[in-house]
């Protein structure tokens, strides 16, 4: 029988000289280490041993809330490489949040920060989970010091195409989290195709910049530098000048909007210091004309941008070279996301779910062999997502232009994306709501220089009650991941309705749009 275990692929991408670098930590304030090929296959053989010596049940979850390492990513790549399922968690998220996940998702395993032992294994064991392992950032917790006395070889578990791989969770637009099932097929078949249409070279070198908890860093920026062999510079935590400063021993970066606008307000990014790099690469969120023409007037280079999600993986990207499928058409265009990539079926449909012309802006609809396998537990949840036809309708709102460029032009979905992090307005709204005195509230984004855009919530008081927009802010904190908390808050006497009584979001976010950026 085929092996279709994911790790087991990148292995076989391992360069035949297992003692060249496959990552160098490179943080401005921390050590520098370098771990080679065998290094990894070493550490992942260990950590895989480690987890088989559980005796877990098939198809057993391995939860993960640290900070970002190397050995994060060894985490990541043993617990596949033992056939189990990863899924991992933002570092931001509170215990409310963890609880959700941990309770809805049943790990066998949970693995934290020591110093969020206390608060994590508390939740973990009252959802039955029966191991909970530490570990940080400094290579310090009882994971390492467990796996230090298994073996250092390990057979890859045998996994089926549509064996789940990776549970990533995504909010929902009504309030709770959905978890999306990617099997070892969805994603290993997007690595392949990515290390193909990027053209990734024999010489690449990946500055890897991005967290590890969501499929850019953990997926198109770890698995792109792996399927190719590619050693991968690696930032624990971004930084500007840093990440520039790593352009003439590189060739590949991947980050977010933010990254980019973040990296033009240095001094040091010039055509001279980019002059090595082959490509730069961006995604997650819209990628503003004027950022993509000041990087290129700087720089030399015109950005790739690529659109994708959790629950498909990547879907469209600008060519990297000719495209003989739209003509040989080489150009990187701005405000478009690129073509289909190959293999991915992708149309534009009215409300009706009729497909439209070129041109005519609709909802966007995939199928593919890198759509997910369905959100975890939530069987009617998946079949809403879905079309008769098998398409996934992605709630992006966009057009395929005449020449066969996607644009997204909005969402259908009410979602904020704020510095590549999604932010679901239902969710935040939820919890303002619950707090003393608020009669009802609303959650929009609006523009911001550095995150793209940001929450900004307008909250109205129940009869009689005062409110301080401070306070809501402040009793949010110690709720939510800090990144969903709303950057401004205001009180009003009222939200403005549609005949319908729905209150028009359209109308707040013209009202609060020059805030950030006036
Ligand atoms: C940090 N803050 C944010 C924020 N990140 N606020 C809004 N949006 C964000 N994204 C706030 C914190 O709440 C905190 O506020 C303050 O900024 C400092 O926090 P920090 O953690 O020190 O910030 P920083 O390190 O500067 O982080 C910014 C960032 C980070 C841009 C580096 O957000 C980031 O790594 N974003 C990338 C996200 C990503 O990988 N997305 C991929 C999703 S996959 P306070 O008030 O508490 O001090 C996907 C599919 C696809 O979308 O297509 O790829
Ligand atoms: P996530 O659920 O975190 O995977 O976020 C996926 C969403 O990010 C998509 O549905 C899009 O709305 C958005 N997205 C990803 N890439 C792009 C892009 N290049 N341009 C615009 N939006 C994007």
């Amino acid at each position: 029988m085929t092996n279709h275990n994911l790790f087991a692929a990148l292995r076989a991408a391992f360069p035949l000289d297992l003692d060249r670098l496959a990552v160098e930590t490179v943080d401005p304030d921390g050590p520098s280490l370098r771990y080679s090929w065998r290094d990894l296959d070493r550490a992942t053989a260990m950590m895989a041993n480690l987890l088989d010596s559980l005796d877990l049940p098939p198809g057993a979850r391995v939860a993960v809330q640290v900070e970002k390492s190397v050995e994060a990513l060894v985490l990541y790549l043993a617990t596949l490489r033992a056939g189990y399922v990863f899924l991992p968690l933002n570092t931001a998220y509170q215990s409310a949040e963890i609880e959700y996940f941990v309770g809805n998702a049943e790990p066998a395993v949970v693995v934290c920060s020591p110093k969020n032992f206390g608060w994590v294994s508390k939740i973990a064991f009252n959802a039955g989970t029966r191991h909970v392992f530490t570990l940080d950032d400094a290579r310090n917790g009882s994971l390492l010091e467990r796996a230090a006395h298994h073996s250092d070889v390990h057979q890859p578990a045998v996994c089926a195409a549509d064996d789940l791989a990776v549970i990533i969770y995504t909010s929902g637009t009504t309030g709770r989290s959905k978890g999306a099932m990617l099997s070892h097929g969805n994603v290993l078949s997007n690595a392949q195709v990515l290390q193909s249409y990027w053209a990734w070279q024999p010489n690449d070198v990946l500055i890897h910049a991005l967290p590890i908890f969501h499929v850019h860093g953990l997926f198109v920026a770890i698995h792109g530098a792996l399927i190719n062999g590619s050693p991968m510079l690696w930032l624990n935590k971004f930084d500007a000048p840093k990440a520039i400063s790593l352009f003439p021993r590189a060739t590949v970066f991947m980050g977010v909007p933010t990254l980019y606008v973040r990296m033009l307000a240095e001094t040091s990014l010039t055509r001279q210091q980019a002059a090595h790099m082959r490509l730069f690469i961006s995604g997650s969120a819209p990628l503003l004309i004027e950022t993509f023409n000041e990087w290129q007037n700087r720089t030399g280079h015109t950005i790739l941008e690529r659109y994708g999600m959790s629950e498909t993986v990547m879907l469209t990207s600008n060519p990297c070279g000719p495209d003989a499928r739209f003509d040989n058409q080489m150009e990187r265009r701005g405000s478009t996301v690129g073509f289909p990539l190959p293999g991915v079926d992708l149309r534009v449909v009215d409300d009706a779910g009729q497909g439209l012309p070129a041109g005519e802006i609709g909802g966007i609809q995939v199928r593919g062999p890198n759509v997910f396998q369905g959100y975890w537990r939530m069987p009617e949840k998946t079949a809403e997502e879905f079309t008769a036809d098998g398409f996934f309708k992605t709630g992006d709102v966009g057009r395929v232009d005449e020449r066969g460029y996607v644009c997204i032009v909005g969402r259908s979905k009410d979602l904020i994306i704020s510095g590549g992090y999604n932010v679901y307005p239902a969710e935040i709204e939820g919890f303002i709501n619950e707090l003393p005195g608020v009669a009802e509230s609303a959650l929009v984004g609006v523009p911001h220089p550095d995150f793209g855009e940001v929450g900004v919530a307008v909250v109205i008081a129940k009869p009689g009650a005062v409110l301080e927009a401070d306070q809501i802010v402040a009793a949010l904190k110690s709720k939510l991941a800090n990144f969903k908390i709303p950057k401004r808050c205001f009180v009003v006497h009222e939200l403005p309705r549609n005949t319908m009584g729905k209150v028009q979001k359209n109308l707040l976010r013209e009202q609060y749009k020059g805030l950030f950026t006036a």
